[in-house]
């Protein structure tokens, strides 16, 4: 017979007394046993909450044998119980799928079959969304929490993702309703170095997730209303996961090489111009002269900040192909000559000539960009396979 998946449900709990007894009741007596292809265990990370709620876990330990706990020894935040309980359920229980979930019966518990139902189907990473269709939030949520949640969720999915797939794709980031698979993914995950071990970590796992290349999909969630026990989400969460958010966008590789490609290309324009006022104007040299001079010492000076600071993981040293490539990128870079001076003189033709300053950044950024971008990156400092 064929060794079954262990699934392992993952609950953080901090001063859960009221409620934690009746879940590990719940998913132990009702719906474990309705799945019938996962070994599931569950595993609950406590702070050593001061209600006492590990001493019912405890207690329950006597009754199920896949209940598992472990204990922080002080507050640490649901992020940091999260990497505990993950690297435990990896090493210790040897879980194949990692599934969040809370202790306040928020999550329904029938969604934890159709979570792994999905990872039967091959996906790798699910999430409970309360937007699509047949998720909502609880009924009796007030304006401020409803705000927060909507406007806090769509705000750090732009910042994120947008203007990229996974921001149409992903509809509610900060939920806390899960399933990842282990192999190929949680074991590749930084946990170490996350910005929040606060709320903020479930958008770090899910853009790292993402970033794995994970194949992803949304599974509706009703989410309930806390009924017992109380909310540990206050002022600070919305702003501690658009913390992270902002700063997993702006550490992206992608990002500060775009970033560093736009300040260089600024500094080249810069260049450009004092050095065309000092020739033209100052020294009074022959217009032409002037432009050939300014524009190519503009040329050197994107060549070189791009080579030891943009690229720098792709940089040249040595001289003959510092030569070579130089001479490559004053070539890409008539192209963009060419571009910009084709385009410009069309349009202005059609539009007049009152339009030039307006056409020329819109020239710059729909067009030359892109085109150097592509350059730098394909031809001149091509990654090596
Ligand atoms: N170990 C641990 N668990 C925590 C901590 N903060 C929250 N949790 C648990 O994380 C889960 C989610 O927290 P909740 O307060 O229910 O957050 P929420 O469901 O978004 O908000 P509510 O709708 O107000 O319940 C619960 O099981 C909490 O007990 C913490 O600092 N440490
Ligand atoms: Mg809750």
């Amino acid at each position: 017979m064929q060794k079954r998946k262990r699934a392992v449900v993952i609950i953080p709990t901090y001063n859960e007394a009221d409620v934690i007894g009746e879940m590990i009741t719940h998913l132990f007596e009702k719906t474990f046993p309705k799945i019938k292809d996962w070994d599931c265990h569950l595993l609950i990370v406590d702070d050593t909450s001061p209600d006492g709620t590990a001493k019912i876990v405890e207690k329950h330990q006597k009754k199920f044998k896949n209940l598992h706990l472990v204990l922080n020894a002080k507050k640490m935040g649901i992020g940091y119980a999260y990497v505990v309980g993950f690297k435990h359920a990896m090493s210790k229980l040897k879980a194949d799928v990692l599934i969040e979930f809370d202790a306040d019966f928020q999550h329904p518990p029938d969604t934890i079959p159709v979570l792994l139902q999905k990872i039967d189907d091959g996906y790798d990473y699910i999430m409970g969304s309360r937007k699509v269709k047949g998720g909502s939030n609880p009924e009796g949520w007030g304006f401020k929490r409803v705000f927060f949640s909507e406007v806090g969720g769509f705000v750090g999915r732009f910042i994120m993702f947008f203007p990229f797939k996974h921001f149409f794709k992903v509809t509610d980031p900060t939920t806390g309703l899960k399933a990842s698979r282990v192999k190929g993914f949680v074991d590749k995950l930084d946990m170490k170095n996350l910005y929040s071990f606060k709320f903020g970590y479930k958008i770090e796992f899910l853009y790292q997730m993402l970033a794995l290349k994970a194949k992803f999909t949304e599974i509706p969630l009703k989410f309930g209303l806390r009924t017992k026990g109380e909310s540990k989400i206050s002022g600070n969460t919305a702003k501690d996961v658009l913390r992270s958010a902002f700063l997993l966008r702006w550490n992206d590789p992608f990002i500060q090489k775009f970033l560093k490609f736009g300040t260089v290309g600024f500094i080249g324009y810069l260049v450009n111009a004092t050095t065309l006022w000092l020739f033209g104007s100052k020294l009074g040299y022959a217009e032409w002269l002037a432009w050939l001079l300014s524009t190519e010492l503009a040329i050197i000076s994107n060549f070189t900040w791009n080579n030891v600071w943009t690229f720098k993981d792709q940089k040249f040293t040595s001289p003959k192909d510092l030569l070579s490539k130089f001479v490559q990128f004053n070539g890409t870079s008539l192209g963009a000559l060419l571009i910009q001076t084709t385009v410009g003189t069309i349009l202005t033709t059609f539009l007049g000539v009152q339009y030039r300053q307006l056409l020329l950044p819109f020239i710059i950024l729909f067009l030359v960009m892109p085109y150097n971008w592509l350059m730098y990156n394909k031809v001149i400092w091509k990654k090596k396979k």
